[in-house]
């Protein structure tokens, strides 16, 4: 199986694979954002079965990315707890970065779910402050996952995913992280879902066409 089927998408990915030549990408999120499903989908082309807490630090099986057939590289791929105790952990991957992943459930922002608008602010601080430090900024994306419990989402046609991502923006949680995040040229937002490997390579593809623009 190809990564995504259809003549247009696949022109592309030269583009893709030149941009992520030897990037390393930094995947940060708390608890249960689907930051191992994503570095596991990046590493191996599939996706967990089940869910098991990261605790430390793990090294992922593959030292390069590679997605299927596609020659798509990337340095490295540490895959790190969303404890609020990593944050050290969360600084030194994101240091070395050249994309930083901040992942988050979009489906709880949209609910306005205040435990998680919370914890998200203080994630942002943080970077955020990471990001200020950094002598050349990384590419940073924030990446809504779990949007497949949104109804809204789910009822969505494909064509119509750019109406959704801006009513997302509009959010003021959101707005500020990406206000915290450089504002809107420097802070990319991605929405989409984890669920099946269909919905992974759907999101990926939406990352990795943002970090060549
Ligand atoms: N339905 C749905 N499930 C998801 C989505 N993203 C991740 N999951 C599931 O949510 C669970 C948690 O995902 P993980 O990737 O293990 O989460 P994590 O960010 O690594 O969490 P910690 O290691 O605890 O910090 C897994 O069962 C995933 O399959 C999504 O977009 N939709
Ligand atoms: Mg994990």
């Amino acid at each position: 199986m190809s990564f995504l089927a259809g003549t247009t998408i696949a022109l592309k990915w030269d583009d893709i694979q030149v941009a992520l030549k030897g990037k390393r990408l930094a995947i940060l999120g708390a608890r249960g954002v689907g930051k191992t499903h994503l570095v596991r989908f990046l590493t191996t082309g599939s996706i967990p079965a089940e869910y098991k807490q990261t605790v430390a630090p793990e090294k992922a099986s593959a030292s390069r990315f590679q997605l299927k057939d596609l020659n798509i590289k990337v340095k490295d791929a540490l895959d790190v707890s969303g404890d609020k105790a990593a944050y050290a952990e969360w600084k030194e991957l994101h240091d070395q970065a050249d994309v930083v992943l901040y992942l988050l459930r979009a489906d709880r922002l949209i609910a306005g779910d205040a435990v998680v608008e919370a914890r998200v602010r203080d994630d942002l601080r943080h970077i955020g402050g990471w990001l200020d430090a950094r002598q050349q900024r990384p590419k940073f994306f924030v990446i809504g996952t779990h949007c497949d419990f949104d109804a809204e989402f789910v009822s969505l046609s494909a064509d119509r995913i750019g109406d959704y991502v801006d009513r997302f923006r509009r959010l003021p949680i959101v707005s500020e992280l990406v206000g915290r995040g450089g504002g809107a040229q420097q802070a990319k937002v991605v929405l989409g879902s984890l669920k099946t490997v269909a919905d992974t390579e759907a999101l990926v593809y939406q990352i990795f066409m943002q970090v060549t623009s």
